[in-house]
């Protein structure tokens, strides 16, 4: 598109939005400082570095067999830069702990030190982001369908151990990078089949946690993550929504919100201002369920659109950590980032640009209509020139121009894997 026309349209979509009461300035300027946790898996269908048979376990599931994914650490560097060139705005990145700089060395999980992350952070310093990070259960010998909520203590032990030194290395990457690193806390622990014991699982665990988080750091903000159920583990989660959402409160932790860990007709959007009443802060896991939590990647749906809205309206952009959380292994994994990514600023882009004085006022004076009109005719409002307009001012491919860059680095780099 030419840079006229996107300028052109720009202005016009300001001066209808100011119509409207609405600051389209503004809503750049708040759309520049969200920062999105790039999740590192992606690039390479959650296998990481450890030199293991590379089978994903923990009742998550890749699906697809699309060529190109990364087979070692610089790939995922390579492919994360790749994405940067192509998407608006400042990101972070989230990696995992089986992505470490292993050195071809078999570093099992209760060994792992910041040692093992540091070239990742000098990456991250030239590459100007910062990192996020997460303790890994899955895909391990000892994952088992119980880590830290298994009965045998040994087990427990070796995975507070690991989860410990986790935070350990977010603490590091916090300090050297002079930002908090957000560590999240997912384990899969759960059930196949009607479970008998679940108080006594969920105490396990509870008393995991407090031995976890009894160690302090100062770089780091702790999630815990919930979950409805896994592949295989389809009767019991330890690890639930009250669950944790109890932990993270008593224990002034940030509660996760996953998009697919609820119940399918069950929206995220409508936890956010409850959870912010009580908790400074929470994470999100902005991911698309598809009749399961089957991780496809984010588009500009009604979910993400209402979920950005309710943290704009809330007012609560500077409490929300927003990370992104899917892998599609069905197709160009440099894409999928891309697709997900840039929906996602849509999505908090549409909420900033919305006329809320307006549809305050009319829900204040029961004027229902008049807001549902409003909340309608918002959707078909020139959002997108706004946005066309922040990939040109950001130096990116704006509309569909960055599908021939992505082909282009497939031809040129993805293929030849
Ligand atoms: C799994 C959780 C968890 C993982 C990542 C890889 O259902 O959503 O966040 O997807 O940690
Ligand atoms: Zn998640």
């Amino acid at each position: 598109m030419k840079r006229e026309l996107i300028q052109k349209k720009y202005e016009m979509a300001r001066d209808l939005y100011a119509e409207f009461g609405v600051d389209v300035d503004k809503a750049l300027a708040a759309l520049q400082q969200i920062s999105l946790s790039l999740h590192c898996w992606q690039t390479d269908d959650v296998c990481g570095f450890e030199s293991s048979d590379g089978v994903l376990t923990g009742g998550i599931q890749t699906t697809g067999n699309y060529p190109g994914k990364a087979r070692n650490i610089d790939e995922v560097r390579a492919d994360i830069e790749k994405v940067k060139t192509l998407v608006p705005g400042k990101h972070r990145l989230s990696l995992h702990a089986i992505y470490g700089d292993f050195g071809g060395k078999k570093v099992d999980r209760d060994q792992i030190e910041p040692i093992h992350f540091q070239s990742w952070i000098d990456w991250a310093k030239a590459n100007d982001m910062k990192l996020d990070f997460n303790s890994t259960s899955f895909s391990h010998p000892k994952s088992g369908n119980l880590t830290l909520s298994n009965r045998d203590k040994g087990i427990r032990d070796f995975w507070i151990e690991h989860t410990i030194r986790s935070r350990r290395i977010a603490d590091e990457m916090g300090r050297q990078l002079g930002d908090k690193a957000c560590h999240n806390l997912w384990i899969h622990d759960g059930s196949k089949d009607i479970t008998v014991d679940r108080y006594y699982y969920r105490s396990l665990l509870k008393d995991s946690l407090d031995q976890i988080f009894a160690h302090k750091f100062e770089h780091v903000k702790d999630a815990v993550e919930s979950k409805v159920f896994g592949i295989g583990l389809e009767s019991f989660t330890v690890g639930s929504h009250e669950f944790y959402m109890g932990y993270a409160l008593e224990n002034k932790l940030m509660a996760t919100l996953d998009m697919g860990h609820f119940h399918p007709t069950e929206e995220t959007y409508d936890k956010i201002s409850s959870l912010l009443l009580y908790s400074p802060e929470i994470l999100l896991h902005v991911s698309r369920p598809v009749r399961w939590d089957s991780d496809h990647v984010v588009i500009l749906n009604d979910s993400v659109q209402m979920l950005a809205q309710e943290i704009v309206w809330a007012n609560a952009l500077g409490r929300v950590n927003i990370g992104l959380d899917y892998f599609d292994a069905s197709i160009n994994r440099i894409g999928a980032y891309v697709v997900g990514i840039r929906a996602t600023q849509k999505a908090f882009l549409q909420a900033l640009l919305s006329p809320i004085d307006k549809l305050r006022e009319y829900e204040a004076k029961d004027q229902l209509f008049e807001r549902l009109a409003l909340l309608e005719e918002m959707k078909s409002l020139p959002w997108n020139d706004v946005y066309n307009y922040f990939c040109m001012i950001n130096n990116v491919p704006v509309a569909e121009e960055y599908i021939t860059e992505v082909e282009a680095y497939e031809r040129d780099i993805t293929s030849k894997r």
